[in-house]
């Protein structure tokens, strides 16, 4: 029997199959191969794409097979340094003049990425919390972590909570930012707050502190008064004792003892530490014991008192 094909009638079918799994850097390689036909070669219409984004060379592209034969394709990917999640590039067979599309017509090249994850950042330090009335200020200092570093998160619950049960309030920082108020909370309640970094990556470990806000207690009014001045005679002469009470403990006042009379004994210390002192008067008689300190405002405090050596 005579063969009565006749090539001159047959279209060739043109077909796409994929090379293994690269990683990225490597290069996707397709097969395509065309039947025999009517023509040497057909020009093939093959359309790149990709999932991820590992190449620039997607599109359209025209693909020369001889008939009966095949061509390759190698699709180029770049080695970055960005952790990704593995993708793939796909080349499927577009319809054409000179040839049928046959099957299968798209094939797939996995592209493995090969960046190691970025860690998250290490975590803030060095955290105070400052009471206030039905607030909190929280403050903290940064992460060692400055490449990447996104902000800071905080979040607080009252202690008898668990992180868990809490209903969680976060706050986004600024990379600069290093305190954060909480108000609105209750007084006399203690709070737990804790503070992290985080960055594309995650939430650093937490530094916590608990804290419980309160109304600031009034400052004391200043004041500065003998609490007793006596005076024994010791020797030739005598002893002046004066003990003192003062708010605040930082004061140091001047005291002196001066004979109550003109041209008298005077004695005199100056900024004295401590709440008692004593001062050995040579002669008999009245004594007026003073003392003064310098308090805010250019204001004084002191008190005076007279006493009899005898
Ligand atoms: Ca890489
Ligand atoms: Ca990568």
């Amino acid at each position: 029997m005579p063969d009565n094909t006749d090539n001159s009638l047959i279209v060739p079918a043109v077909t796409i199959t994929g090379g293994t799994g690269v990683a990225e850097g490597g290069g996707a390689v397709f097969t395509i191969a065309a039947t025999s036909g009517t023509a040497s070669s057909v020009a093939v219409n093959v359309e790149v794409a990709q999932q991820g984004v590992f190449t620039t060379n997607t599109g359209s592209r025209t693909v020369t097979v001889s008939a009966g034969g095949t061509a390759t394709i190698t699709i180029p990917t770049a080695d970055d340094s960005a952790d990704e999640p593995d993708g793939s590039i796909t080349a499927t067979v577009q319809s054409g003049t000179d040839y049928t599309v046959g099957t299968p017509s798209t094939a797939s090249v996995t592209v493995s990425d090969d960046d190691p994850p970025t860690p998250v950042p290490d975590p803030a330090s060095g955290l105070k919390l400052n009471s206030g009335d039905k607030r909190l200020t929280v403050l903290w200092s940064p992460s060692a972590t400055s490449e990447g570093l996104l902000g800071y998160r905080v979040q607080w619950k009252l202690s008898s909570q668990t992180w868990d049960q809490a209903v969680l309030a976060n706050q986004f920082h600024s990379t600069t930012d290093t305190r954060h108020t909480i108000s609105g909370l209750a007084n006399g309640s203690a709070y737990d707050v804790r503070v992290a970094a985080f960055n594309a990556n995650g939430v650093s470990d937490w530094i916590t502190g608990q804290a419980t806000p309160a109304k600031p207690k009034p400052k004391p009014e200043p004041s500065l008064a003998f609490d007793s001045v006596s005076c024994a005679s010791s020797g030739s002469g005598w002893v002046i004792s004066v003990t003192w009470s003062k708010t605040p403990e930082s004061l140091k006042p001047d005291i002196w003892a001066n004979e109550a009379k003109n041209r008298g004994h005077r004695g005199r210390q100056t900024a004295v530490a401590g709440t008692s002192t004593t001062f050995d008067v040579p002669n008999a008689g009245w004594y007026q014991v003073g003392m003064q300190a310098k308090i805010a405002g250019n204001k004084k405090v002191g008190d005076s008192e007279p006493v009899r050596c005898r």
